[in-house]
């Protein structure tokens, strides 16, 4: 069963527990470092920001830039491993203050554009085709400060010019709420999937749903992922989970709500997820008290969480699922599913 599936986390998962109160408490491990851990943990892909996989890359030219991410190739191919997504970093550079692509000042969106160029020359050289833009400051605290119409737009234009000048690339617009925002542009799947119309090549735009941040939006996870693959344009998953309505916790998948767990595995499941190569990513994080040495756990855990409830999605007793159906019977529907998560 295992092997039907293929995991993907970001070197980010694996980090030094810093939160906005606290500085971190564990070393940092350096990028050679995690690879290795990635198929020790039962991993095949790695998720990357392009600065994950390029440090420092607004101080480096493109060629540079190129060179040392071909570096980073040759290192995930001698661990047997492979790129899934890149995504450009907008949010910590100081010109990306007032969002990127939505500043309101426009040599800022420039750069936002510029490095967004930069990243798609590293997805070519990891050998990946593709991009996940996670819209982190495009929104805003105050309503007055940008217009709405306005914003929708740049980020249409910015989509185009990545799609225009990467021609390969698809590109999964993972979408969130809010954090570090009051309120983004992108904050569902709907959302994510209009954009795409608003381009000159919509088949290659589609979604990254991340658990928590739909949960975050106050909707169901496996409905998200249910109207994305209606539309074809579920390009990847970010699985963890989210205790209610606070800051996103990037909790181990399912260890907040199994069964809204085991209802995103069986949409996924049921819809042949994965056939066409599409990861089943994490993002999840280590919680601040883990230890140095027990600080991948999360990880690890989350894997064997979705495998288990690939596991019940699929011994789940079908018949009496559609006889109670049929009968309309769903206070009965509704005990089959917490028994068979019960184990009974
Ligand atoms: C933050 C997002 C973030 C993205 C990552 C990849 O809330 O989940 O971690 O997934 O930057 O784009
Ligand atoms: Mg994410």
């Amino acid at each position: 069963m295992a092997g039907e599936y293929r995991f993907s986390f970001g070197p980010w998962n694996i980090h030094e527990g810093a939160d906005p109160f606290g500085p971190p408490v564990r070393d940092s491990i350096e990028f050679g470092k995690k690879l290795k851990m990635y198929k020790k943990l039962g991993f095949d892909g790695v998720q990357f920001h392009d600065d994950d996989a390029v440090p420092d890359m607004d101080n480096l030219g493109p060629e540079q830039i190129v060179k040392k991410a071909k570096e980073v190739h040759s290192m995930l191919e001698s661990e047997g491993l492979v790129a899934e997504f890149v995504a450009p970093r907008l949010w910590e550079d100081a010109r990306t203050i007032d969002g990127a692509y939505t500043s309101n000042d426009p040599a800022c969106r420039q750069y936002a554009r510029d490095r967004s160029r930069r990243m798609l020359d590293i997805v070519d050289a990891l050998g990946t085709k593709l991009v996940v833009v996670w819209y982190a400051r495009e929104g805003t605290y105050i309503r007055e400060a940008k217009d709405s119409k306005v914003a929708v737009g740049q980020i249409a234009e910015a989509l185009n010019d990545m799609l225009h000048y990467n021609t390969e690339v698809k590109i999964a617009i993972e979408p969130k709420p809010n954090e570090p925002m009051d309120q983004t542009y992108i904050p569902t799947t709907g959302h994510a999937v209009a954009i795409g119309y608003l381009t000159d090549y919509p088949d290659r735009v589609g979604v990254n749903i991340e658990t928590a941040h739909v949960v975050l939006a106050g909707l169901d996870p496996s409905d998200e992922m249910g109207f994305a693959l209606a539309y074809n344009k579920l390009f990847s998953v970010h699985l963890n989970d989210q205790n209610g309505l606070k800051f996103d916790e990037d909790r181990a998948f399912g260890a907040v709500d199994l069964r809204r767990a085991f209802n995103q595995v069986r949409i996924l499941d049921q819809h042949d997820y994965g056939k066409d190569g599409q990861f089943v990513g994490l993002d999840v994080k280590a919680m601040r008290t883990q230890k140095q040495e027990v600080a991948t756990k999360h990880l690890a855990n989350s894997r064997t969480i979705f495998l288990r409830l690939v596991e019940l999605v699929r011994s789940l007793d079908k018949n009496k699922v559609e006889k109670l159906i049929q009968q309309r019977d769903y206070e009965e529907l509704d005990m089959l599913i917490i028994n068979h998560l019960m184990g009974k």
